[in-house]
């Protein structure tokens, strides 16, 4: 297995389809340490993508139903004029057993134990369902400023593409090494409490590089490590199953916003 140098893509071409447990391999550790990110290919097959993608559709369409007028705001996608489409849906490993599923893959496992170490749980979960035409950007932010955790090494986001996420469909960009600096102050537009973001004067000093990746392939990264979507110009869909694990010594301590701590699920 290869693990290419100027990227943080590991190679497919010698994997299997369907993976099997595996530790990443110290040079891919570095890698994510020196970065702040890294995706590794093919963890999961399109056919578990498709089933995810299947569920995370019917669930969005009884939550759309019941959804409070007050809560339209941060919930609906407001790039895509000509329908009603959602955002996002918060805490699917808690709402989803095929997402508790996903979350306990042995795969996927082994790989956030390389991270993090062992002893694992998903502390918050997020699907993101980016849509054709019109799905908006996510502004540039740490995860740990929304989590504000008591340990910043103690959290990875294993961000699981359920759709190739491209240049065209708003694929995630990252800060890199901007995971060995600090947590910085974010902002939030005015009506938008939610919306939180790095002020535009750091991210002036701060590149942003594309990261394209593959349906079924993980990309992780380090809760200090600056990241943004762009806005999904193109006719395909860009969903994605966002998991926050946390080891076992790691708490959000001084949180951003409101996280329930009973839904912490134990993984490992
Ligand atoms: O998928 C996106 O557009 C945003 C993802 C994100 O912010 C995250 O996974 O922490």
């Amino acid at each position: 297995m290869t693990v290419k140098s100027m990227n943080s893509s590991v190679s497919a071409v010698d994997r299997p389809a369907s993976r099997s447990a595996r530790a990443l391999s110290d040079a891919e550790v570095a890698l994510y340490r020196h970065l702040g990110h890294l995706t590794v290919d093919r963890v999961f097959s399109p056919e578990q993508a498709e089933a995810v993608i299947a569920d995370i559709e019917r669930w969005g369409e009884s939550f759309l139903a019941e959804l409070p007028e007050s809560q339209r705001a941060w919930y609906l996608d407001a790039g895509v004029g000509a329908r009603t489409v959602l955002r996002k849906l918060d805490n699917p490993h808690h709402h989803r057993e095929m997402i508790r599923e996903l979350a306990r893959s042995p795969a996927l496992v082994a790989l956030v134990e390389s991270l993090i170490g062992p002893g694992v749980s998903v502390y918050f979960s997020q699907i993101f369902f980016k849509p054709p035409e019109g799905g908006g950007p996510k502004p540039a932010h740490q995860d740990n400023f929304y989590f504000g955790p008591n340990d910043p090494e103690g959290v990875v986001t294993a961000w699981i593409a359920l759709d190739d996420a491209t240049l065209e469909n708003g694929c995630l960009y990252f800060g890199e090494g901007t995971n060995r600096g600090p947590v910085y102050p974010h902002v939030a537009p005015a009506g938008e409490p939610f919306n939180l973001q790095l002020p535009q004067s750091i991210l002036d000093r701060q590149p942003m590089q594309p990261t394209p990746v593959m349906r079924g392939s993980v990309s992780f990264h380090h809760g200090n490590t600056f990241h943004r979507s762009g806005p999904n110009h193109s006719t395909r869909w860009r969903r994605a199953c966002a998991l926050h694990y946390v080891n076992e010594r790691t708490f959000f301590e001084h949180p951003a916003l409101p996280y329930d701590d009973a839904l912490k699920l134990r993984i490992s």
